[in-house]
């Protein structure tokens, strides 16, 4: 019996839920250790950047290797475990699958961060919800404290996504055309890239796991106005049972005219984001100052997301040359062309 997989996490981090219904969904064996304070338990290694979820991967003698980073994880479980692949095969859709994924995990997740923790009532629903995913069984007075420190911590954070009163418009349109879009994406074949889900689907389900189900002010959207994507997140949260056989990718032309909308929005936001926040870096800025959407855009430089922005340019640069072409057409058309040097 192949040894099973543990993941440490917790249900209210977007790329612990991400990660979970991957491995449902492959048939991966795993065990999830839910913890809330990000310490691994006594006698499990502690990686070396402490983020969740961490994934300990069995050694042939015995011991574990602890790994963070899902974008990374899920490309090593590609290799280890066979069958039910969550990437595409085709060059053209593996980098559509990058692309959306990162935007996924880099920028979805700056509404999921601002919708937690800049309104009152959404802030008051988090902090209680934090306390009892880390100690279910935490005395109230004891919960009501660590409520209280996490989400003066958290607020206080809000500035690292680029979340303040300028750019809160800004962050909540970006969701709502998102869900807008996702919403007639879905109703072409069920997921983002065809009839079978791929990690770009997970990472999405991961940010709309907190965005469309804990967050009282986005979920409240999400459910009146995109139902059928607030039904997408229950149904992804276990797909253990879809049967993968035949349902196919979308074919490279397919693709390209089901994602136009959805690339434009990543032109839109993240793009101009990633390059303005590689500029501060290479300038040694500490914070990026960009236009996006016509508002400004103010945060710290976020060293990793200068990587995010290599990974997607190498993907681009990779591609065999007839698929390279299409693909910087597509990229030209939708506000991307940064993405192709
Ligand atoms: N790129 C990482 C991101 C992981 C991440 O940022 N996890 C959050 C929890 S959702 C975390 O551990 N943050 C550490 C912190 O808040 O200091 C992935 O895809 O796994």
């Amino acid at each position: 019996m192949p040894q099973r997989l543990e993941l440490m996490g917790v249900p209210g981090s977007p790329y612990t839920r991400k990660m979970l219904a991957l491995l449902r969904y492959r048939h991966i064996p795993y065990s999830v250790i839910w913890a809330g304070y990000r310490v691994p338990p006594e006698g499990y290694p502690r990686p070396k950047v402490k983020l969740l979820p961490t994934v300990f991967f069995p050694e042939t003698d015995g011991s574990l290797t602890p790994a963070v980073d899902s974008t990374p994880i899920i490309r090593r479980l590609e290799k280890d475990y066979a069958g039910r692949a969550a990437l595409p095969v085709d060059p053209e859709l593996q980098f559509y699958c990058d692309l959306i994924e990162d935007y996924a995990d880099e920028w979805l997740t700056k509404p999921m961060f601002h919708y937690r923790w800049y309104h009152a009532p959404d802030r008051a629903n988090a902090g209680p919800m934090i306390a009892y995913w880390s100690v279910n069984t935490s005395p109230r007075q004891d919960a009501e404290a660590f409520s209280d420190q996490i989400t003066k911590t958290q607020f206080e954070r809000l500035y690292v996504v680029g979340s303040n009163e300028v750019t809160a418009r800004t962050i909540e349109d970006s969701y709502i055309r998102f869900l807008r879009i996702l919403d007639v994406l879905l109703q072409i074949r069920g997921y983002v890239l065809g009839a079978r889900p791929s990690a770009a689907d997970f990472a999405i389900y991961g940010q709309l796991t907190q965005l469309g189900v804990i967050e009282p002010t986005s979920a409240a959207i999400m459910a009146r106005d995109f139902p059928r994507v607030r039904a997408w997140v229950d149904l992804v949260e276990d797909l253990s049972g879809l049967k993968s056989n035949g349902a196919e990718w979308f074919s490279p032309e397919e693709a390209r005219a089901a994602l136009g909308p959805l690339l434009s929005e990543i032109g839109r936001v993240y793009i101009p984001f990633l390059l303005a926040n590689a500029a501060a870096a290479e300038r040694s800025d500490g914070s990026l100052s960009a236009e996006i959407d016509g508002r400004t855009w103010t945060q710290p430089t976020f060293p990793y997301q200068v990587k995010c922005l290599e990974a997607l340019r190498n993907s681009v640069a990779s591609l065999p040359e007839s698929p390279k072409q299409a693909v910087a057409a597509v990229l030209a058309l939708a506000g991307c062309a940064g993405l192709s040097l």
